[in-house]
Formats: structure tokens, C-alpha cells, sequence
């Protein structure tokens, strides 16, 4: 059984957002705005459907997938990118492989004691976040 990560996660800590934020190009403005904002995932975990929302004030991010299947997706909001994602199980870590114009790119969440941790990487950064369980 892989581990259950739906819930309701609040950001804790956030380490080399910014970096990650230029490799993809994000603009200088949406970088500040988004670096001064608390965000929030929303996880529904339906067997191998989920659904992915990242939540703040500013813009809000959501993805559906199933693990294994391949999809189109279109970072709108964010980088404004298409990628070709493929979501795994490895081990006990939710692993996603963005591929498209950016090398390296996807991310990885594991639940690791009461924390939800998320790393996102593109190109040579990796950004660490660290949620915790709201309410
Ligand atoms: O999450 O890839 O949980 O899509 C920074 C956003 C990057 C700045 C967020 C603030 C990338 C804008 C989130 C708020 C939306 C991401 C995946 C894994 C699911």
C-alpha cells in the first residue's frame, strides 16, 4: 500500500524557491510575490487518482492525474510551459518527471514523521518545501 498523503498541508519551510523560480524564468514581480506568500496543497488520493492543488492568495496551481498515465500539462500561472508528466510510485515517494524544454525538471513528494516534504527541481536547482497538516 503506498502511503497517504491527502489532506489539507500548509507551508512551513521553503528553501531555494527563488532559485527554482528563475530557472523556469519566472518573471521578477510573480518571484516576490510568490516568495512572500504562504501556500497551501490540497490532496485528494483516490487509489491511483489524485488531485493536486497549490493554494495562496495570489494563484492557485492544480493538477489531476493517475499515477502511470502520461498527461499534457500546461503550467499555466506558473512558467506557462507544456510538459509531458508521468507520475510514480518509488518506493514511497510520489515521483513526477516534467519532460518538455527544461532538463531535469519534476518534482517528488514523502510524508517523513508528521510532515508532507515536496522537492522541485529544474535544470541543477532542487527546492525543498516542508508542510505541514492544517487544522
Ligand atoms: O506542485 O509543482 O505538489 O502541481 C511556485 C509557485 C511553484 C509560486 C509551485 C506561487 C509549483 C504560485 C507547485 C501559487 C500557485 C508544484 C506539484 C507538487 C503539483
Amino acid at each position: 500500500m503506498p502511503p497517504d498523503i491527502s489532506g489539507k498541508w500548509i507551508l512551513e519551510t521553503n528553501d531555494r524557491l527563488e532559485d527554482y523560480m528563475k530557472a523556469l524564468n519566472i518573471d521578477f514581480a510573480t518571484r516576490k510575490i510568490a516568495l512572500a506568500l504562504s501556500q497551501t496543497k490540497l490532496i485528494t488520493q483516490d487509489g491511483d487518482k489524485f488531485t493536486i492543488k497549490t493554494c495562496s492568495t495570489f494563484r492557485n496551481y492544480e493538477i489531476s492525474f493517475t499515477v502511470g498515465v502520461e498527461f499534457d500539462e500546461h503550467t499555466v500561472g506558473l512558467d506557462n510551459r507544456h510538459v509531458k508528466s508521468l507520475i510514480k510510485w518509488e518506493g514511497n515517494e510520489l515521483v513526477c518527471t516534467q519532460t518538455g524544454q527544461k532538463a531535469n525538471r519534476g518534482w517528488k513528494h514523502w510524508l517523513q514523521g508528521e510532515k508532507l516534504y515536496l522537492e522541485l527541481t529544474c535544470e541543477d536547482v532542487v527546492c525543498l518545501q516542508v508542510f505541514k497538516r492544517k487544522e
